[in-house]
């Protein structure tokens, strides 16, 4: 999974740093995150799962940088040292439960140009089952909005994915183990995804980097990403709802949902490094 995208540098959306700020991509211990605690991460230098570098605090001055602080950065790093500084945005949602379904969370993500970053952390969720989670959102600009009881339009007592899908919009993204499939723009199938597993406790911890191809129909949901939103999915539910026949786990039922919007690279960091403790959640 790590050499997925081999041909991408995945390390420029972590490595950018805010203008002034130390430019090797290295800049101290302690600023190096393994993203993906569930994985084990991936081996030093195989790419994608590495998150370097703190861009809001620079970290530790590199001692070698002296007084041209550009003069180390590395090609893909090379922002303008004033005004627009970092191209990366970094986005948080806050997940909150739909349906009663007692699930929490947060998801993180972090974008430069047509590569995307997800991490997410959840709580609650029906334990040993797996969770479909995805970005949801309108591509005509509309902002989402987070579904309320009163979608339950077929009055069985639950928010269908169908019904929360009025509010939230379509799904843009599905967050995936296997994302050389997600680039693909979400066709209404969920064929061939492969989403995370709640553990025992019902914990899900999930890291992932999506790299689009420039051009691709899919790298439009990397636009306008403070107007989407992050949803999770699958409960039990008695007979009757959804469609079911008989008291069965529901993978589509949402369970947890959260707005993006954007946050600062210091608070990504803090976020980041706190996912990574499993200090959230
Ligand atoms: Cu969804």
């Amino acid at each position: 999974m790590p050499s997925s995208f081999g041909s991408v540098t995945p390390l420029g959306i972590f490595g950018t740093p805010a203008a002034g700020a130390g430019t090797t991509p290295f800049p101290s211990a302690g600023n190096t995150l393994t993203a993906n605690p569930a994985t084990g991460g991936a081996a030093p230098g195989s790419g994608g799962e590495t998150l370097t570098a703190n861009p809001a605090t620079g970290g530790a001055a590199p001692a070698s940088v002296g007084g041209a602080p550009f003069a180390v950065a590395p090609v893909a790093n090379q922002a303008p040292a004033a005004a627009s500084a970092s191209a990366a945005h970094y986005y948080e949602a806050t997940l909150g439960p739909i349906n009663n379904s007692g699930a929490s969370g947060v998801a993180i993500l972090a974008q430069e140009g047509n590569v995307l970053n997800v991490e997410l952390e959840a709580t609650g969720l029906t334990p040993n089952q797996t969770h479909m989670q995805h970005i949801h959102g309108f591509t005509n600009g509309q902002p989402s909005v987070a579904p309320t009881p009163t979608l339950d339009i077929n009055h069985d007592g639950f928010v269908a994915s169908t019904e929360a899908e009025t509010v939230t919009g379509p799904e843009l993204l599905d967050l995936t183990l296997n994302p050389q499939l997600a680039v693909q723009q979400h066709a209404g199938s969920e064929s061939g995804g492969i989403y995370p597993t709640a553990d025992a406790n019902g914990v899900l911890h999930y890291q992932e980097t999506f790299a689009f191809p420039s051009g691709a129909p899919a790298a439009s949901v990397l636009q306008n990403l403070g107007n989407r939103a992050v949803e999770l999915h699958g409960m039990n539910v008695p007979p009757g709802v959804d469609g079911m026949t008989s008291a069965t786990y529901d993978p589509s039922m949402p369970v947890a949902f959260g707005l993006l919007h954007e946050i600062t690279p210091s608070t990504f960091t803090f976020l980041s490094q706190a996912l990574t403790n499993g200090n959230v959640g």
